[in-house]
């Protein structure tokens, strides 16, 4: 049965309806039930009306409740069902899948001529993908903690679970490794742009995994390796080579009027694909061993990316050497390695690796058989199409913010398309998608938000309502879309009020 569009949900559940009318927010309404539901319930309801409700295990049969269960029965994991009627119940098939009933509830919530109410609806859910990601690139911009968690709490309101943090790469390191001091310490300095830089403790990153645990999101960390690393030779020079300056390189940085690497000293252009360890050297796999090993004390997550794109002047057998002995030192530590595709050209590369494919919807045979090559060595895909679903394209020619070399990339471009169809891969092995923020071009979290908001929600879509869903059509999420509008501003968010979509006040 296709969803209404007066029910104005994001993403799209796999089965609702509407029921009659309004049920009125009141403040005496109770709460009952799971205590980290109730509590996440309760504090986003203030936030958003300034109501404050209560939870009570009492029963007044005057009062409005709002029961809140988990019964594995109700649904497939992480799926829920909902009813608004004279009372409200959700039941998550576990404690995942009851925060994002609460998420469905919090979107029934709107403010009318009659104040604050719940829209009644009957809503059975469950998602399409296990893994739903957003990636945010703080080492290009970088974002305090209290950043990152607001990037989590507005993901986790779309029903992502996974949140991936690009920790490193040419213009800054950020994240502390004991074993070596040097890099917090002098190569977490800058961010591109001159911009002041900044890392993440060990305490600064527990917190923001265990917010992240709160919101059901598993933080996703990412040490990209073996390029992308010429900030690691600002703290320690003889780890990396001298980097290596193709023609498309030096003609980009020129265009941009920016400054070409140097050895040793802070990099803050936006040129790609000219640094790299020392492949053939052995302190190379001390350092890496040393970092993913600690990375991975403070990880509960089961993987560790480490990267692996753009290394334009590694040849390709040291690139494949490299990243074999990357993959299979992350299995050794004990968690699931995640590259990006270009290493699945290496033949031996960890068995179980899991590829993040960031090639075209209609990809080149050399990125299909690279993405392949992760499910034929018994690993997952995670998809990142650039001109489909990356965060930080313009949307239009004259858009200030973005870049542009994968497309211009619209609303409807970023929801219109399906997973399944980009690669020779039996379906099973799409574990699911991500939309990446890469941040050369974002200088302040509203950036950020411009950038993100709304295609976000056309990828939490994708990610989440099942394929052959009725209401998949562009039609019926543009006027979804739309509706947004009031709560995304409560919550002040910075969104682009793109012309495609008709947002209501
Ligand atoms: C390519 S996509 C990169 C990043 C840049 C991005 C800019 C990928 C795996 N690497 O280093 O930030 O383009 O759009």
């Amino acid at each position: 049965m296709a969803l209404p569009d007066s029910l104005p949900l994001i993403p799209s559940p796999i089965s609702a309806t509407a029921g009659e009318g309004r049920l009125a927010l009141t403040p005496g309404t109770l709460v009952h039930g799971c205590e980290a539901a109730s509590a996440a319930l309760i504090d986003a309801v203030e936030r958003r009306t300034g109501t404050r409700l209560t939870t009570s295990d009492a029963t007044d049969d005057a009062a409005t409740t709002i029961a809140l269960r988990v019964d594995p029965a109700a649904a497939a994991a992480e799926g829920y069902t909902l009813r608004v009627a004279e009372s409200i119940e959700v039941v998550g098939a576990d404690a995942a899948g009851l925060f994002y009933g609460v998420q469905t509830l919090l979107q029934l919530l709107r403010e009318g001529e009659d104040g604050w109410g719940w829209q009644r609806a009957e809503v059975a859910d469950a998602p399409r993908f296990a893994y739903r990601g957003v990636m945010l690139d703080v080492t290009r911009h970088f974002f305090p903690v209290d950043e990152v968690k607001t990037v989590i709490d507005r993901a986790a309101a779309l029903k992502f679970n996974h949140l991936h943090l690009h920790l490193t790469d040419d213009q800054g390191w950020r994240i502390e490794i004991d074993a070596w001091p040097l890099l917090a310490e002098k190569a977490s300095t800058t961010s591109a742009n001159g911009d002041a830089g900044g890392f993440y403790t060990k305490d600064d990153y527990r917190e923001i995994v265990g917010h992240a645990a709160s919101r059901h999101v598993t933080i996703v960390p990412e040490i990209d390796l073996p390029g992308h690393t010429h900030a690691i030779g600002v703290a320690y020079p003889d780890l990396v080579e001298e980097p290596v300056l193709n023609d498309e390189l030096v003609r980009a940085t020129e265009a941009w009027g920016q400054q070409l690497p140097v050895r040793g000293e802070p990099f803050t252009g936006w040129g790609v694909g000219h640094s790299s360890v020392r492949i053939r050297d052995e302190r190379t796999y001390d350092f890496v061993r040393d970092v993913l090993t600690e990375l991975a004390e403070i990880t509960p997550g089961p993987y560790l990316h480490i990267g692996g794109d753009e290394s334009l002047g590694t040849s390709a057998e040291d690139f494949a050497y490299f990243v074999e002995r990357a993959t299979a030192m992350v299995q050794q530590i004990g968690k699931t390695p995640v590259a990006w595709h270009e290493a699945g050209a290496a033949a031996e590369i960890a068995t179980g690796t899991v590829g993040q494919f960031w090639g075209a919807l209609k990809p080149s045979e050399l990125h299909a058989s690279e993405a392949a090559h992760f499910v034929a060595r018994g690993g997952g895909l995670i998809l990142s199409p650039s001109d489909t679903i990356y965060l930080d394209m313009k949307y239009d020619a004259d858009y200030p913010l973005g870049l542009a070399w994968a497309g211009l990339i619209d609303v409807r471009r970023s929801y219109e398309w399906e997973p399944t169809d980009m690669l020779d891969v039996p379906d099973e092995a799409i574990l699911g998608i991500e939309g990446p923020l890469w941040t050369e071009t974002v200088r302040t979290f509203e950036d950020a938000d411009q950038l993100i908001y709304p295609r976000i929600a056309a990828v939490a879509e994708r990610a989440w309502t099942p394929a052959g869903s009725p209401q998949l059509t562009w039609d019926s999420f543009r006027t979804r879309l739309g509706a947004m509008a009031p709560l995304w501003q409560a919550d002040g968010i910075h969104f682009h009020r793109a012309a495609e979509i008709d947002w209501s006040s």
